[in-house]
C-alpha cells in the first residue's frame, strides 16, 4: 500500500554538474546580435545578414523571427535593404563590392577581430610575408586572409606544415592567427614556426581573444573531475569545438557537443556523479538552461559553478547606430 499517495515519486539519482565560468556570450557576439536587433528596430524588417552573424541556429532563428533575412552572398541582397557583415570578419572585397552596390552596410565583425586585420595590414605594408595560424576555410579565416592581397598571406593549419609549408624567402616574416584556436595547439605552432623562422614577427599582444582563452581555462579547471563534458554549441563553431578537444585532452574521458537540450543522450551520464558543462562563445545561456532541465528529467542536480575569470569587456555599437536618426 502506497502510504505517501501525494508524495512526489521523484526519487532520482544525484548527478553533480560542474558549470564552467565564463561560459557563452562573450562581448564580441552580443554586439553583433545588437547590431541586428538595433538594425531591424531602426531601419524595419527585413535587414539582411551575410552568413550566420554567429554559428548559432538558435540565435539565427531568434533573429529571423524578428525580421532578419540570412544569405551567405552579397548577391542575394536587394539594393535597398540594410545589411550587416557576420562577426567572423569579412574580405575587403565584400564592403567594397557594397559601396559599389551603394548598399547601407552594418558591420558587425567583432573589434578583436579587425583588429587582427589591421595588424595583417600592418605587417604588409612592412613588408613582411604573413603567415596565418588558423583552419580552412573558416569564415574569420577567409576574412583575413582577404584583408590583403592573393599571395601575401599564407595559411598554416597545424605545428606539422609550420615545420614544412613553403614561404618566401626574400622578406621578413610574421605571424597572426584566428582568434578561437585551441591555445595549446597555437603554443605549439608558434614554437615550431620560431624554431624554423627565429626572426619572425610575433604580434604584440596575442591575438586569440579574451573570451577563447578564459572559455578553454575554465573547461581545464573542471576536466579532471568531471566523467563528462557537455559543450552548448554548434558543430560550425570553432571556438565550441575548441571546447570539446581541451576538455578532452585535459583528462576529461568523454567531452560530446550538443545544439539543445533535447540532443543531450541522457544514457550518457547514467552511473556518472559529476558532469562538466560549458558553452561556445555563440550559444546562449537559455540553452544551457535547456540541458539542465533535460538532466533534470533523470537526475536531481547539484549545480557547483567554478568560474576562472570575470570578464567586464564591452563593445561600443558602430557609430550609425549610437545615435538617434535615419541612415
Ligand atoms: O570568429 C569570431 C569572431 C567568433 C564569433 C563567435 O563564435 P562563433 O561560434 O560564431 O564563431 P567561431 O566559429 O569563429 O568560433
Ligand atoms: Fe570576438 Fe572572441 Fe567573441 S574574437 S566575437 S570576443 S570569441
Amino acid at each position: 500500500m502506497d502510504l505517501h499517495p501525494h508524495a512526489p515519486e521523484r526519487n532520482l539519482p544525484r548527478l553533480n554538474v560542474l558549470l564552467a565560468g565564463p561560459r557563452g556570450f562573450c562581448a564580441g557576439v552580443d554586439r553583433a546580435i545588437k547590431i541586428v536587433e538595433e538594425a531591424i528596430r531602426r531601419y524595419g524588417a527585413p535587414v539582411y545578414v551575410r552568413h550566420e552573424i554567429v554559428h548559432n541556429r538558435f540565435v539565427v532563428e531568434s533573429l529571423e523571427r524578428q525580421g532578419a533575412i540570412f544569405v551567405e552572398e552579397l548577391d542575394e541582397v536587394p539594393d535597398d535593404a540594410p545589411v550587416v557583415f557576420s562577426a567572423h570578419g569579412v574580405p575587403k572585397s565584400v564592403p567594397a563590392e557594397a559601396s559599389r552596390r551603394k548598399l547601407f552596410y552594418l558591420d558587425a565583425t567583432c573589434p578583436l577581430v579587425s583588429k587582427v586585420h589591421r595588424e595583417a595590414e600592418q605587417h604588409f605594408s612592412r613588408g613582411r610575408h604573413i603567415l596565418l595560424i588558423g583552419h580552412a576555410g573558416h569564415p574569420e579565416v577567409v576574412g583575413t586572409m582577404g584583408q590583403l592581397p592573393e599571395g601575401t598571406v599564407t595559411l598554416i593549419e597545424d605545428a606539422e606544415r609550420a615545420r614544412t609549408t613553403p614561404v618566401p624567402v626574400d622578406r621578413p616574416l610574421a605571424f597572426i592567427t584566428q582568434t578561437t584556436l585551441s591555445v595549446d595547439d597555437t603554443t605549439d605552432i608558434v614554437a615550431a614556426l620560431r624554431e624554423r623562422f627565429p626572426d619572425i614577427h610575433a604580434p604584440a599582444k596575442e591575438d586569440i581573444c579574451y573570451a577563447t582563452t578564459n572559455r578553454q581555462a575554465a573547461v581545464k579547471a573542471i576536466a579532471d573531475r568531471a566523467e563528462l563534458m557537455v559543450v552548448v554549441g554548434a558543430p560550425n563553431s570553432s571556438n565550441s569545438l575548441r571546447l570539446v578537444e581541451v576538455a578532452e585532452r585535459a583528462g576529461c574521458p568523454k567531452a560530446v557537443m550538443v545544439q539543445r537540450g533535447r540532443d543531450l543522450d541522457l544514457s550518457l551520464a547514467g552511473g556518472l556523479r559529476t558532469i562538466g558543462v560549458t558553452a561556445g562563445a555563440s550559444a546562449p545561456e537559455v540553452l544551457v538552461e535547456e540541458v539542465l532541465a533535460r538532466l533534470r528529467e533523470r537526475f536531481e542536480l547539484a549545480i557547483e559553478e567554478v568560474v576562472v575569470a570575470e570578464e567586464t569587456i564591452t563593445f561600443k555599437l558602430p557609430s550609425a547606430l549610437q545615435t538617434e536618426g535615419a541612415r
